[in-house]
């Protein structure tokens, strides 16, 4: 017969293996997620350091802005399609993504990746500077007045600006970018559920993280808040492309597919 006393023991190892098993779970969301985003973020953290003070001069600035909207509009959708790739390779690294429906998976994508971009923007984002990477060199908002989209760019650059000072690491770009990425409430899901159960261990592997650093208690909070302002610039950015294809339709058929696949 079993001891009550050994009985007791054991009942108590085994509820103490079912809590261990989920932070074991957790913590493995959590790494393969930060693996993901470390292999696909396009730019090390080192790579960006060393980038951060090669600065256009004050001539390539005004010949980027004495481009026509077209040549500039081509090149930043150029330059975007580039960094869509890596946000593909990432969503499809993130355990579970790939279990989802095709469907499912496009639709995220397609429906978050310019989130993601934005969210991942401030590795290459100076607030110093008020500066941002492109084409290889940093330069501030001026640089892309030819494409007629100010306020755009305002606002992704007070994004930015909003973004750093919440000093975020590199894991917690991970995990808040691959939520973003889950989320269970884009229009047309066929399986939000499935979608929800990852974005939840995501945020729970986020808070962890957060926790880790004794970071202020509502950082992810703060992160949250941003989500509207992010969501007010992709629509903005949908309502200049429409705009540019009605006055360029020839040039925005020769956009890079992606971007076009993307935004359509
Ligand atoms: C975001 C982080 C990626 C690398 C990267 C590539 C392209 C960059 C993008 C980052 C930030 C935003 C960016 C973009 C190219 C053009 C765009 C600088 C750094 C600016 C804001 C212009 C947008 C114009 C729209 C009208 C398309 O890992």
């Amino acid at each position: 017969m079993l001891e009550p006393s050994l009985f007791a023991h054991s009942t108590l190892e085994a509820s103490q293996v079912a809590s261990d098993i989920s932070v074991l779970e957790i913590d493995q969301i959590a790494q393969n997620v930060i693996k993901s985003h470390l292999e696909t973020c396009q730019y090390t953290t080192e790579e960006l350091k060393r980038l951060v003070w090669l600065l256009y001069t004050q001539e390539e600035i005004r010949s980027l802005q004495n481009q026509s909207c077209e040549t500039m509009w081509q090149q930043c959708s150029l330059q975007i399609s580039n960094a869509i790739q890596y946000v593909v390779e990432f969503a499809k690294r993130i355990d579970g993504f790939m279990e989802l429906c095709q469907n499912d998976q496009i639709i995220l994508l397609k429906a978050g990746c310019l989130e993601v971009l934005l969210i991942r923007m401030i590795r290459a984002f100076n607030p110093l500077n008020n500066t941002v990477l492109f084409e290889g060199k940093y330069g501030g908002l001026q640089m892309f007045k030819s494409l007629g989209c100010d306020d755009l760019i305002g606002a992704i650059f007070e994004l930015g600006r909003n973004l750093c000072r919440l000093q975020l690491s590199d894991e917690e770009i991970a995990l808040f970018t691959a939520a973003v990425l889950l989320s269970p409430d884009r229009p047309w899901l066929t399986e939000s559920k499935k979608v929800q159960k990852l974005q939840d261990k995501i945020y729970i592997a986020l808070q962890h993280e957060i926790q880790k650093k004794h970071s202020s208690e509502d950082k992810l909070s703060k992160m949250v808040s941003k989500l509207p302002l992010m969501k007010t610039i992709c629509n903005l950015h949908l309502d200049k492309l429409e705009f540019f294809r009605l006055l360029h339709p020839e040039t925005a058929m020769n956009f890079p597919p992606l971007y076009k696949e993307v935004f359509n």
